[in-house]
């Protein structure tokens, strides 16, 4: 059965709504980020299975996957019924560049943001990065705007794994308070209301 290591609505968090929304049984194991005991990432037991000390990791008969994009297509292939990854050539094209677009463009900006304000040791933290990221992430968040456009899911006229991965980098985006176009925000919070992403809320501080 697949076990999944996260924490609350971080990173992790795409992975256990993946979960929600592919229905299959899963294990969820919420750890602490950072952390040197029990739980936490630094662990050398969480760290023989996620050598960086990061979330998500899951781990599944064997196989131990680490990277939250790879992690949501691994769900999806495990329930092809849900239809959560396009079959398709060209739709599975515009799927994976979506993808890629979210994971290397729209999310660095946050990343590079968090980072300096309470990630990176603090003699590496640059307080001026802070204009030049709201400023990369106004330019990546319209090239987002503009693909989206007004349609209902990101990719096609179903939900995918992509819309996962879009909604919570918004969300993210949301909290960390940097300016989202509206239309983008109605989508996500349309995105958040689905019953997957309720249901995974709710475990996504449950300690097993
Ligand atoms: N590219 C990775 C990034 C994973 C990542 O950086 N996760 C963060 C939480 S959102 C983390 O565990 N950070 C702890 C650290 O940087 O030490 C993915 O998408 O899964």
């Amino acid at each position: 059965m697949i076990t999944l290591y996260g924490s609350g609505q971080s990173r992790s968090f795409r992975a256990l709504w993946a979960l929600e929304e592919a229905g299959i049984p899963y294990k969820y194991k919420s750890v602490k980020i950072g952390g040197n005991t029990d739980n936490g990432t630094q662990t050398e037991s969480y760290k023989k299975l996620n050598i960086q000390g990061k979330v998500p990791t899951l781990s599944d008969n064997g196989l131990v996957l680490s990277e939250s994009g790879a992690i949501v297509n691994y769900i999806a292939a495990q329930n092809p019924q849900a239809k959560l990854i396009p079959t398709d050539i060209v739709t599975r094209a515009k799927y994976d560049q979506l993808c890629f677009f979210v994971l290397s463009e729209l999310e660095q900006p946050l990343w590079t943001y968090s980072k300096h304000r309470f990630i990176l040791p603090k003699e590496y933290r640059l307080k001026e990065i802070s204009n030049t990221v709201h400023w990369e992430f106004e330019k990546t968040v319209s090239a987002l705007e503009y693909q989206l456009a007004d349609k209902e899911f990101a990719v096609t006229e179903y939900f995918t794994m992509a819309d996962i991965l879009i909604a919570h980098t918004l969300s993210w985006a949301d909290k960390a308070k940097f300016n989202i176009p509206d239309s983008l925000l109605d989508y996500t919070h349309r995105m958040c209301g689905r019953v997957a992403f309720v249901k995974a809320l709710s475990k996504s501080e449950t300690i097993f």
